[in-house]
């Protein structure tokens, strides 16, 4: 009843000639129907994307937005009113990233969050533990924390209309990844958490992995039945590894 979503986050990589070259590989291959697929490049390349995807499967997404929903005095920003002006449909909010290095908290997330929906936009949202919060048994504490601040704002049916991407932050471009069962363990919590509070919508929601998913491992993790595909860093920078992803989904 789910459909499966793999997301490629290119994250602060690229120039015009290497996306130009990466759109090439991505339009050689044979995508997957019964998956939502989608691309989150830099800002700057969403345009030339958008160009030659044209007739694509593949979808824009922003890999951040303000908190703001419409245009403001904001420098540096972008609004997700733009981001959707250009051709974006979705776009990732709390990336762990954004909250470890731009001092993201889950409030300035959930407004994200909000901005997001207010124009249209399919946020989303990543949540994820560090490898001390691991090690220490609090993965559900700190999980269970950042998806409340949605949840207090929006409910479940709100979640449902954006997507949940559950990053241990410990594999994230490390090379680590957590096992197929780890990550099961983690995103079924989800969706019991979730359940609590309305069990027609949890199980609507589309909740995926990211942490070193590549071509080798994405089979194992998405045949688990919570995991409803994944958010790709480093493997989505090479056009075949994508689509191997993509088509394990
Ligand atoms: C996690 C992931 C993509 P990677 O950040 O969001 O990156 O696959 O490189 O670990």
């Amino acid at each position: 009843m789910r459909r499966p979503l793999v997301a490629g986050n290119w994250k602060m990589y690229g120039t015009r000639q290497s996306v130009d070259e990466l759109l090439i590989g991505l339009n050689e291959q044979h995508w997957p129907d019964e998956v939502d697929l989608l691309i989150a490049p830099p800002a700057l390349y969403v345009q030339q994307c958008r160009e030659a995807l044209e007739g694509s499967p593949l979808r824009l997404a922003g890999q951040s937005c303000a908190f703001q929903a419409e245009s403001g005095a904001l420098t540096g920003e972008i609004s997700p009113a733009q981001l959707r002006d250009v051709g974006c449909e979705f776009v990732l909010v709390g990336h762990s990233e954004r909250r470890s290095l731009f001092g993201e908290t889950d409030e300035v997330v959930c407004r994200k969050f909000a901005a997001a929906l207010a124009c249209g936009l399919r946020p989303i949202l990543c949540v994820g533990e560090t490898r001390e919060q691991y090690d220490s048994g609090e993965t559900a504490d700190v999980v269970g924390r950042q998806l409340q601040a949605v949840l207090d704002t929006f409910g479940v049916g709100g979640l449902a209309q954006g997507v949940v991407a559950y990053e241990p932050v410990w594999a994230i471009g490390t090379g680590l990844t957590a096992t197929p069962e780890q990550a099961q363990d983690v995103h079924a919590m989800i969706r019991a958490r979730l359940a609590v509070l309305d069990d027609e919508q949890a199980q609507c929601v589309q909740i995926v992995y990211g942490g070193s998913v590549k071509a080798e491992n994405a089979h194992a993790l998405f045949e688990m039945p919570d995991i409803d595909g994944g958010l790709v860093g480093g493997a989505s920078l090479n056009a075949n590894e994508f689509g191997a992803i993509a088509r394990a989904a």
